[in-house]
């Protein structure tokens, strides 16, 4: 569909108010809000990260980039909320120790919520301490760690050991994800559950959570 194409153009271009008209559009027009965000927003994040990762473009365009994308989110998650019914569990998430990328995480966030999660959200460099705190004040049943860096993903593993050396083991499951991480590492940390995206990152919550 040419919306979602035009709004990956504009969050490629960092044009942050097209891309809400854009989603205000689409919305008032019954337009999938999941299509809006995956073949809209997250398309056009994914196409500027293919083109840093090459040098065509350079912290700037990414952050305007991201900022477009911010834009647009803020506009899609009422939306994507709207569905929420009774907590079907706690979840304590967050981007790790060193790392401050934080848009994965946030879609991460809206899409647990609006199916139907209580997520607490710590936001970014977040060390150990504060997700097991987190995880104890709130009474969590789950700890989502996320990372974007090679350098920080490792930090995981530390979670994990805090994890295992706090009471809350065996009470508490680690789910991982982020553009770096794959099953295997997920395995090698011991971590419950590992998602590439937001929308399987809610099936595999639901599946440890057994709702
Ligand atoms: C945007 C961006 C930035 C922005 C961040 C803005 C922000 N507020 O987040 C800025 C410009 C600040 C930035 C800074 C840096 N960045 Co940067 N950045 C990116 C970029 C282009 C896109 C990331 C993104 O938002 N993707 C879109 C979202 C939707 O995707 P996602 O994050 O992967 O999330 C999805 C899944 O991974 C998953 N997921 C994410 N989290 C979680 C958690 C759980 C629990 C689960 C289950 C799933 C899950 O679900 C999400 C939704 O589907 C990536 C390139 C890339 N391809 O990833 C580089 C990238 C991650 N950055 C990179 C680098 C090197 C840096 C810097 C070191 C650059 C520098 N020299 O200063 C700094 C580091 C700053 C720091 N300490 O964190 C490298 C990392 C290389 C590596 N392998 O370690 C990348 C890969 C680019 C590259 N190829 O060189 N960056």
């Amino acid at each position: 569909m040419e919306l979602f194409s035009e709004l990956a153009e504009k969050v490629e271009n960092g044009q942050h108010k097209e891309v809400m008209t854009l989603v205000e559009k689409g919305i008032a027009e019954n337009i999938s809000v999941s299509e809006m965000l995956n073949k809209g927003l997250v398309a056009g994040m994914n196409s500027i990260g293919i083109k840093f990762r090459n040098n065509e473009v350079f912290v700037p365009e990414v952050l305007m980039a991201a900022r477009a994308m911010k834009a647009g989110l803020a506009i899609l998650k009422p939306v994507l909320l709207r569905e929420k019914v009774a907590s079907k569990g706690k979840i304590v998430l967050g981007t790790v120790k060193g790392d401050l990328h934080d848009i994965g995480k946030n879609i991460v966030c809206y899409m647990l919520q609006g199916a139907g999660f209580d997520v607490i959200d710590v936001g970014i460099d977040v060390p150990k301490e504060t997700f097991i705190d987190a995880a104890k004040a709130e009474g969590a049943q789950i700890i989502a760690l996320s990372s974007l860096l090679t350098t920080t993903m490792v930090y995981m593993q530390e979670v994990m050991n805090a994890l295992h050396a706090s009471d809350l083991n065996d009470t508490v499951k680690v789910i991982v994800g982020g553009a770096p991480v794959t099953q295997a590492y997920a395995n090698e940390i011991g971590a419950h559950g590992y998602a590439a995206d937001a929308s399987t990152a809610v099936d595999v919550v639901r599946g440890l959570l057994g709702r």
